[in-house]
């Protein structure tokens, strides 16, 4: 068995005991070489992403790159509040869903970028304040978040609500003149639309230990303790020519608190260090077990926000740089394995996962957990060709299902069967599916149990 195969042995019991028990991270080598940031990054449970914009995906050498080296996508722009939601009530969510399923055709994540924002508020929003507008902002969130339900693996639900320099306080905007709550109401009301949605806090100038990433951190701290529901930190890490000596404990201290960290929207100035800036971010994250996963804003130089700073991996004739190849080592060398669900690898022949009651298929689960609540992803993956199947999952006491997708359940406690729905009992061998459910109390621990038929 490769050091590879072995590893991923390791996960795999680590899955099917139940994902997302944040603890026991194994250290994952990669005994080959993956030649794309996408599958290099999947090695050792995450992934490598490109924030897309809809109307570049008619050109060939852009979308060749997407489709050949990322495996999570970003809306530049698509999914903001002026493009979603024009004027007050009509949403309108073409160039959304084009990278919605630019993602789905490339089995890439979608993370969606986002919700709240005091840039990009339509015209309409943006002269509103009070009441009316977080009734406004609050009905944004539902509505968007609703559209993309089961389908976004992380929102960025606020962006960018803390002021830079030395305040650590959040920035004055017409969102936070509504209240100090409203980040907490938008976070509830995202949970409230699309439970199975990780989300997430996004913010820049966060790169290192200071006082605006300290108040977020405070601010983190304090939902965590308070059960509003925050998943995950995103830091935007738009970079000059140097990184704060602290990148890696700033991620670190965010990912003690309980809580996923991501980069969200890396670039960094081209000079003489910049291939090696983007070598130590790489190494930052997979370094950080909870590090999830890292997103380039954009693919080439010419298709950057920073336009004349060549800040990305392929210059604009679309070939790789020297800051590729060094992103592309880092990720080989490997790292902490992230508790990201994509860890649970269909079993093969070689791997140690007991067989299960009935055979024919296996389930793993991972876990999205919150004081009081939690949704769990089930996976089901087919050994022979399924004709139907049923999932039996374990729940502790005192634990009540309250919605299902994809499946149908018998019972909402203890022993809580699910069965496939009509488009998903067919599963070719090696193949799988999910379902998910959301539930009230303590989410599964113990291996649910698959039975095709
Ligand atoms: O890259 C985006 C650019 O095309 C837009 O014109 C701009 C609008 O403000 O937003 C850019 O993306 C931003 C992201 O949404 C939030 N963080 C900062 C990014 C760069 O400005």
């Amino acid at each position: 068995m490769s050091l590879l195969q072995r590893s991923r042995s390791l996960l795999l019991a680590s899955a099917v005991a139940g994902v997302v028990v944040a603890s026991g991270f194994a250290l994952v080598g990669t005994a080959e070489a993956a030649t794309t940031l996408g599958a290099s990054a999947a090695q050792t449970g995450r992934y490598y992403g490109a924030a897309i914009a809809a109307g570049r995906l008619g050109d060939g050498t852009y979308t060749g790159i997407l489709n050949r080296e990322f495996n999570s996508v970003t809306p530049e722009n698509e999914m903001k509040w002026d493009a979603t939601e024009p004027s007050q009530g009509r949403f309108t969510y073409t160039n959304g869903d084009r990278i919605l399923n630019q993602g789905i055709a490339m089995g890439a994540k979608v993370r969606g970028h986002a919700l709240l924002w005091h840039q990009q508020e339509p015209g309409w929003a943006q002269s509103m304040s009070g009441s009316a507008l977080r009734s406004a902002m609050i009905n944004h969130v539902t509505q968007v978040a609703t559209h993309y339900k089961g389908k976004i693996y992380a929102w960025d639900v606020v962006n960018e609500a803390f002021a830079d320099g030395g305040s650590g306080a959040r920035r004055d905007s017409n969102l936070q003149r509504t209240g100090n709550d409203w980040i907490e109401a938008a976070f509830r009301a995202a949970r409230a639309a699309d439970p199975a949605a990780k989300l997430c806090y996004n913010d820049y100038n966060t790169d290192g230990v200071n006082a605006k990433s300290t108040g977020i951190y405070n601010m983190v701290r304090d939902f965590k303790s308070r059960g509003v529901p925050i998943d995950c930190v995103g830091f935007q890490s738009h970079l000059g020519t140097s990184i704060a000596g602290d990148y890696q404990a700033n991620l670190q201290r965010f990912a003690d608190l309980g809580v996923d960290v991501q980069i969200t929207e890396l670039d960094v100035a081209q000079g003489g260090n910049q291939a090696n800036i983007y070598a130590t971010v790489t190494r930052a994250c997979l370094a950080v077990a909870r590090c999830t996963g890292i997103t380039v804003w954009g693919i080439r130089d010419s298709d950057s926000w920073r336009t004349g700073e060549n800040p990305l991996l392929f210059d604009n004739s679309g070939n790789k740089k020297a800051a590729y190849t060094s992103v592309l080592n880092a990720l080989n060398a490997g790292g902490t394995s992230s508790p990201s669900p994509s860890i649970s690898t269909p079993p093969s022949p070689s791997t140690s996962t007991s067989p299960q009651p009935g055979g024919g298929c296996t389930a793993t689960v991972s876990l999205n957990s919150w004081t009081g609540g939690f949704v769990a992803s089930v996976k089901v993956t087919a050994g022979a060709a399924l004709n139907g199947w049923t999932v039996t999952v374990a729940l502790p006491s005192g634990s009540t299902v309250t919605s299902t997708w994809s499946a149908t359940n018998s019972g909402t406690t203890g022993s809580v069967g699910f069965r496939n729905v009509s488009y998903n009992g067919q599963v070719a061998a090696g193949g799988s599916t999910e379902f998910g459910f959301q539930g009230t109390g303590a989410g599964p621990t113990a291996t649910p149990v698959c039975t095709a038929g």
